[in-house]
């Protein structure tokens, strides 16, 4: 069986984390063997960008400027695509990838406002054109994702607390995204309940990867 690139898309809080350890396990329960990783921080050296790009500001108080931003993101996917996805896919595996290309294009081309060609060259040179086999776009209300996360009172951090206008521009970048590829970017309701949410993940993947059922 070759390897499958499966992307996890969407706004703060829409469900990604609960729906790839739920579908982790029933991929596993199908016997197919899966990594599941992240962007940023799916690696040694993606662990400590991560740090920089999400924390409240840099050590010294410093705002981290939008371009630098965008390179510390190209830079942590260059190594992630590196050291974690083509040697797994090679392998035979299916990846479960936490946010991928699309989120630079919503957070730092929509919400950001960053110029899309640079934006695109940039994700070109960090994949070397490794585009995902599917991507799962959970869709939910700014709103709703928020006040999940709100309510996990684990503090909001950098980019969550930008002003509710640049989130609704990021949702507006992912609908945007999801018309123009359709046969590569599926949208799921993430506002119904976990249970609901995994069942049509579930029929995603059997369709589009010809799993048993
Ligand atoms: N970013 C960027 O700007 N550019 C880039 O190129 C990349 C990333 C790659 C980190 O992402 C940040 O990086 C992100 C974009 C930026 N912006 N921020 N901040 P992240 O994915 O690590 O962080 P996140 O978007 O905030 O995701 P999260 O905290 O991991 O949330 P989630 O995975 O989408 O949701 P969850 O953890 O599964 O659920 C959150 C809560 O909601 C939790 O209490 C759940 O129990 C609850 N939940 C989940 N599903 C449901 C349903 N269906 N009903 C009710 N409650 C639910």
């Amino acid at each position: 069986m070759g390897g499958k690139l499966i992307v996890f898309e969407g706004v703060e809080g829409c469900g990604k984390t609960s729906q790839m350890q739920l579908c982790s396990e029933w991929l596993e329960s199908l016997g197919v063997s899966v990594v599941v990783t992240r962007e940023p921080g799916g690696t040694e050296l993606g662990v400590h960008l991560r740090r920089l790009l999400l924390e409240k500001s840099s050590a010294q108080g410093e705002p981290v400027a939008e371009v630098t931003e965008l390179l510390l993101y190209a830079a942590d996917r260059s190594q992630h695509v590196e050291q974690e996805l083509k040697p797994n896919l090679a392998a035979g595996k299916y990846i479960l990838c936490d946010r991928y290309t699309d989120s630079t294009i919503a957070y730092q081309g929509y919400g950001r406002g960053l110029n899309m060609s640079l934006i695109n060259q940039l994700n070109n040179i960090a994949t070397g054109s490794l585009e995902s086999d599917l991507t799962i776009w959970l869709d939910v209300d700014v709103e709703v994702g928020l006040a999940r996360k709100l309510s996990d009172k684990v503090g909001l951090d950098r980019i969550e607390q930008e002003a509710i206008a640049f989130h609704r521009r990021v949702q507006k970048g992912y609908a945007e995204l999801a018309a123009s590829y359709p046969s590569r970017i599926v949208r799921v309701d993430g506002s119904l309940s976990k249970e609901a949410v995994q069942e049509l993940i579930q029929e995603i993947l059997r369709v589009h990867l010809h799993l048993a059922r």
